[in-house]
């Protein structure tokens, strides 16, 4: 992909060694774009880079999205960087209930820090992680952009920032916020009790650990697979043509399926398909429900297939599938030592 001046479209992504943007970094490589990934791996883990850590237009700076005049300082060094994804983010919801000064400086307040300066930069995209947490607990299904507002009760800290920020980013000239549902895919870090629920499935089928199912597991969410959300990105930076033909989005965006599946349901696909992987079948342990649970989320997705042309592409089936093989030759030789397993 090249810029007006000839050069490499040149990327920075905040966030660059976490689940999604690792993902993203590597899509953008395979682009031709130029990438500079920022990371100071608060939760992201340099083992994600692996893949991509040498490739040439690949730069990679260990450094806080709290650091006044990052982007400039950046910008000076590569001056064809001309778009800026920033995931960077406290991403955990409990740890932003411990500690709601520090998310709302860090989700909210840097992201204002950031969006200011790539505008006087002249970037031409800004485009921010924004998330289903934003809609609180809004029993209107499914979640239109709209229904998000300052009167919304968010039920953390870590909802409250992200909304601010999706809100300030909408009206930017320059600026698109994609709030995301429940994304999963390869990577994503099952080793807490707050992991995704498919990162941890995964995890414990495939070791022929019983899932834990919090409450009757009739609660429903909207799960997006990370390569669609990588789609979304590229879209929303107006990548996807190449040289002028660039129209980066803008506004607040839903990025999701538009179909709920409950945890039960999950769960059963999860069973089946990690049986057929190794032969074993886990059970079900349902625990007490997790305080604060949303019980329904789901998005109406139509606002930026009409934007932008991007609609999903990989089924629920098929990314767990994807997911679970991936965790099956990646993850597990780890966990079955951590935990000694021998189940093969
Ligand atoms: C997601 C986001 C969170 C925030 C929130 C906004 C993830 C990982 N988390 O939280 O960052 O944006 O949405 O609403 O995307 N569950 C089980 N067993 C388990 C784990 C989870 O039953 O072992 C249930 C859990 O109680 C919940 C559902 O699965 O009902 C989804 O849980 P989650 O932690 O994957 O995501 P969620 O929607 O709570």
């Amino acid at each position: 992909m090249r810029s007006e001046e000839g050069g490499l479209a040149g990327c920075v992504v905040t966030g660059a060694a976490g689940f999604v943007g690792s993902h993203l970094v590597e899509r953008l490589l395979s682009l031709g774009c130029l990438v500079v990934g920022v990371d100071n791996f608060f939760s992201g883990h340099r083992e994600n880079m692996d893949a991509f850590a040498e490739h040439p237009a690949f730069r990679f700076y260990e450094r806080s999205i709290s650091e006044k005049g990052l982007l400039r300082e950046l910008k000076g060094w590569h001056p064809g960087l001309t778009v800026c994804f920033h995931l960077a983010a406290i991403v955990s919801v409990p740890y932003s209930v411990d500690h709601p000064e520090e998310t709302l400086h860090m989700n909210h307040k840097c992201t204002h820090q950031l969006l200011a300066e790539a505008e006087e930069l002249g970037f031409d995209g800004f485009v921010f992680a924004g998330s289903a947490a934003e809609y609180g607990e809004d029993e209107r299904l499914p979640l239109f952009e709209e229904y998000a507002t300052s009167q919304t009760h968010h039920l953390s800290p870590y909802g409250r920032a992200k909304y601010l920020a999706s809100r300030q980013v909408g009206k930017s000239p320059i600026g698109a916020a994609l709030r995301f549902f429940n994304i999963y895919g390869p990577r994503q870090d099952p080793s807490s009790q707050y992991s995704g629920v498919i990162s941890r499935f995964a995890d414990m089928a495939l070791v022929g650990k019983p899932l834990t199912i919090f409450g009757d597991g009739l609660q429903s969410r909207d799960f997006i697979y990370v390569a669609d959300v990588v789609e979304a990105y590229i879209r929303a930076g107006g990548l996807q043509n190449s040289g002028s033909g660039r129209v980066p989005a803008r506004g607040v965006y839903n990025i999701a399926t538009g179909t709920g599946t409950t945890i039960l349901e999950l769960a059963r696909v999860i069973q089946d398909l990690s049986c057929a992987l190794t032969g074993h079948a886990s059970s079900l342990s349902f625990q007490p429900q997790r305080q604060g649970d949303i019980r329904h989320s789901v998005a109406a997705p139509h606002a930026f297939q009409k934007a932008v042309g991007w609609t999903p592409a990989v089924s629920l089936r098929k990314g767990l599938t994807l997911t679970l093989r991936w965790a099956f030759d990646n993850t597990l030789g780890s966990v079955c030592r951590h935990e000694e397993f021998n189940l093969f």
